[in-house]
């Protein structure tokens, strides 16, 4: 029922993507979803090369099943990572906040599967047209940099327009969300705040903390003025962040308040002056499991429903 045309590609036998989040999508939360039948994703995000491949290597021993590495295309490092990923042999990257064209060439001459973030209909059908594997549409319900259009009403229209598969992201954190999706007309499915919950990822105590008591109205979105609007969970610095936007602060200002912040939320455990970005379905996340207990609730609730029997 899950077995779809993003299985083949990416050679896992769930097509569940964990999603790249900066910081957090560390070697041992990757490796863990990978051996869990998933495709584990290692985040570049700001970290220099050197650091991606240490990571490589790390999960490489940890895991004998694929795994890929997410770059976030306004790193400083972006290029550097990208040769790393091409040494490597790493068979799938995805991207994000960005367009990869200017790397496609290169990766596809190395064997290795191209999957953007996308968050419009209309670069979307260009990166089809510049010959990417598949996409992934993300709502705006996801955590972190995100766009305008939500999940329910971007990946049908994904699925009209292009006729690579469709991978669906953005407030999926259990199997009712996947079924959702695949119904919608995706192929696949990408997860991230729920596995910064899983008992592999590295992420600080008190950043698990902070997924595990939010609920419904808990994040917010901020930095749209910047051009760069980014969903984090309420606390001290986002506060900050819509007063200085209220009083009408410039993007320099703004982007000024948010520079390390992320870092650290994520490795010092500082959540009310970090910048604890998660999406709006960390509300729908309530234990620290294993990741392999994680894929097994997606995928066995997933099936069940698709199949009308529950
Ligand atoms: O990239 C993400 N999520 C992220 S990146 C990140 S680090 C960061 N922090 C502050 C500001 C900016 C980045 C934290 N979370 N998700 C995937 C994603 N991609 N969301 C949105 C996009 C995107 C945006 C524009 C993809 C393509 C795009 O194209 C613009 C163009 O060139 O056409």
């Amino acid at each position: 029922m899950l077995n779809t045309r993003v299985c083949e590609l990416l050679k896992v036998k769930y097509p569940l993507l964990q999603g790249g989040m900066a910081w957090i999508s560390t070697a041992e939360l990757a490796a863990a979803v990978s051996n869990a039948g998933g495709l584990g994703i290692i985040a570049a995000g700001n970290a220099p090369a050197t650091w991606v491949r240490q990571e490589i290597e790390k999960a490489s021993a940890l895991t004998a099943n694929p795994f890929g590495v997410n770059v976030m295309l306004l790193s400083p490092y972006a290029d550097e990572v990208i040769q790393v990923i091409i040494e490597a042999g790493v068979p799938v990257i995805t991207t994000g906040a960005g367009n990869p064209s200017k790397y496609l060439s290169r990766l596809k001459e190395a064997g290795t599967k191209v999957i953007p973030v996308v968050n419009s209909v209309s670069l979307a059908k260009r990166l089809e047209r510049s010959g990417v594997d598949a996409v992934i549409g993300e709502g705006m319900e996801a955590g972190g940099h995100i766009g305008t259009e939500t999940t329910m009403t971007l990946i049908p229209q994904l699925a009209d327009a292009v006729g690579i598969p469709v991978i669906a992201a953005g407030g999926i954190a259990d199997g009712r969300g996947v079924a959702a999706a695949m119904m919608l007309g995706a192929e696949g499915v990408q997860i991230g705040t729920r596995f910064i919950c899983a008992q592999e990822c590295t992420v600080h105590p008190n950043y698990k903390e902070a997924v595990l008591r939010a609920t419904d109205r808990d994040t917010v979105v901020t930095g749209v003025q910047t051009g760069h609007p980014v969903r984090i969970i309420k606390n001290k610095l986002a506060k900050k962040f819509q007063e200085l936007e209220k009083a009408g602060a410039s993007p320099a200002e703004l982007e000024e308040l948010g520079v390390g912040r992320l870092r650290v939320a994520a490795q010092e455990g500082e959540i009310t002056e970090g910048s604890v970005m998660a999406g709006q379905s960390c509300a729908l996340v309530r234990s620290i499991i294993p990741a392999a207990e994680i894929v097994q609730e997606l995928v066995g609730t997933a099936e069940l429903l698709l199949q009308g029997r529950s």
